[in-house]
């Protein structure tokens, strides 16, 4: 089988790929180790920037988004007893739209089999193989037998387990990696959310994190430490948890219900570099990974794949090479700075050690947040999204 794009991975970088290059005449084909029903089933990040929200609109997966996604214009910080509101609106003239990656996925999915697009469920790739020379293929097992798929280029979108980034070799890429010492223990519940916003809490007993997916179904989250288990934790001890790390008047508001899921998430900062060898792009989370504090994961594969599409693209129509051989450093350029905010964000909100110090150093500087013009406009920015 031949493609003028193969593509790996049915998660939102894939997809939204496979739409981009669709939009341009550029035919590609997409491999996915799981079911359809299992990608569709998957919880994730319920944040996107103005920048994700506007290229779905481009390729007019848009419609269920606008009806259903919550225009948001503000967050809040808590610490120290105090809840304080980022109004990102008033700071940059930009919002974010609270929509969960599962529906992202389940529309992308949906409209790219409608246009005729050609996803195989339940075929994981093995390997790329020849992607030094113009012929690059990935070698992928359907129903037990061994196929290869011939393209032009590769864009491995297999997330951070995937094997496009193994393929290279990962002695042959610079790899950047910090593992932080604790986890994210989320529910989903069909409850209406505590507050009309995102509440992202500091207290001495670790980060809570108040989200939400509808005005009827939320999703929260506390921090756990690395080798806690979902067993571990009845709906009752994870209520009484978040209520405890948060202000008591918003802990009052809480109203609490049976879970739809609960997992457990660590956390991590990965940057591979460069992301591209030879006919081989990687994009997502193959190539990076941020630990969840900003909701940046999925809006980093969307500007990945903005910049894959439009140096594809003029490769395809003006025979250019300028795009694909800048796309690592441009997409890098973007993705250190989410990556920084990330961990910065991160390193502000949780409990790190039982150093008394350390946690009002943070309570310091979420009040110079609070009080700052300068420092709010400088997080709001950050949140909603870097420019691509
Ligand atoms: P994805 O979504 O992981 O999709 C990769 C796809 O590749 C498939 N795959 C393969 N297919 C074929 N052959 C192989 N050998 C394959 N190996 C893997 C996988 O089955 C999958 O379908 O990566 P993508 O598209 O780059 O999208 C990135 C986002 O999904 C990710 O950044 C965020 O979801 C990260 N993330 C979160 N981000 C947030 O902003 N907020 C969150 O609350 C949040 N929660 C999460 C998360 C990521 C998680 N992962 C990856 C374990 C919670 C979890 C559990
Ligand atoms: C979520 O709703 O799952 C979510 C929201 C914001 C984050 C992380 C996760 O920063």
């Amino acid at each position: 089988m031949r493609t003028q794009v193969g593509i790996i991975g049915s998660g939102p970088a894939g997809l939204l790929l496979a739409h981009l290059l669709n939009k341009q005449g550029i035919e590609s084909v997409i491999v996915e180790r799981q079911s359809r029903e299992h990608v569709e089933a998957r919880i994730r990040a319920g944040v996107l920037e103005q920048g994700t929200v506007n290229l779905l609109r481009e390729v007019g997966v848009h419609a269920r988004m606008e009806c259903e996604g919550l225009p948001h214009d503000g967050f809040a910080l808590a610490f120290a007893g105090r809840q304080e509101r980022i109004d990102m609106r008033a700071q940059t003239g930009k919002g974010v739209m609270v929509y969960g990656q599962t529906e992202v996925t389940r529309d992308l999915i949906a409209a790219r089999l409608a246009a005729g697009g050609v996803i195989h469920f339940e075929a994981p790739a093995l390997a790329v193989e020849d992607f030094a020379s113009k012929q690059p293929r990935i070698i992928y097992e359907k129903n037990g037998q061994r196929h290869e798929l011939t393209c032009d280029f590769v864009v491995a979108c297999d997330g951070y387990h995937g094997i496009g980034r193994k393929s290279i070799g990962e002695d042959k890429l610079n790899l950047y990696e910090k593992l932080y010492p604790f986890g994210w223990l989320g529910i989903l519940a069909d409850v209406p959310p505590v507050d009309e916003e995102l509440i992202y809490a500091n207290h001495a007993r670790g980060f809570a994190l108040c989200s939400m997916r509808s005005h009827t179904r939320s999703r929260y989250y506390v921090q756990c430490a690395l080798d806690d288990k979902v067993e571990n934790w009845t709906d009752d001890a994870f209520w009484d948890e978040l209520r405890r790390r948060l202000p008591p008047e918003t802990a009052e508001r809480l109203i609490t219900g049976p879970r739809l899921e609960m997992s457990i998430a660590p956390l991590r900062s990965f940057v591979t570099e460069p992301m591209r060898a030879g006919q081989l792009l990687l994009a997502g989370d193959a190539a990076h990974i941020v630990p969840p504090t900003g909701a940046k994961g999925l809006n980093l594969a969307a500007s990945d794949v903005y910049y894959a599409a439009q140096a594809l693209t003029a490769f395809y129509a003006e025979n250019r090479h300028d795009l694909l051989d800048a796309y690592s450093q441009t997409c890098l350029r973007r993705v250190w700075k989410a990556v920084r905010f990330s961990w910065w964000f991160t390193g502000l909100m949780h409990k790190f050690d039982n150093d008394p110090i350390s946690h009002r150093l943070q309570v310091a500087e979420l009040d110079y947040i609070a009080s700052s013009n300068a420092a709010r406009t400088s997080m709001a920015e950050n949140y909603v999204g870097l420019p691509f």
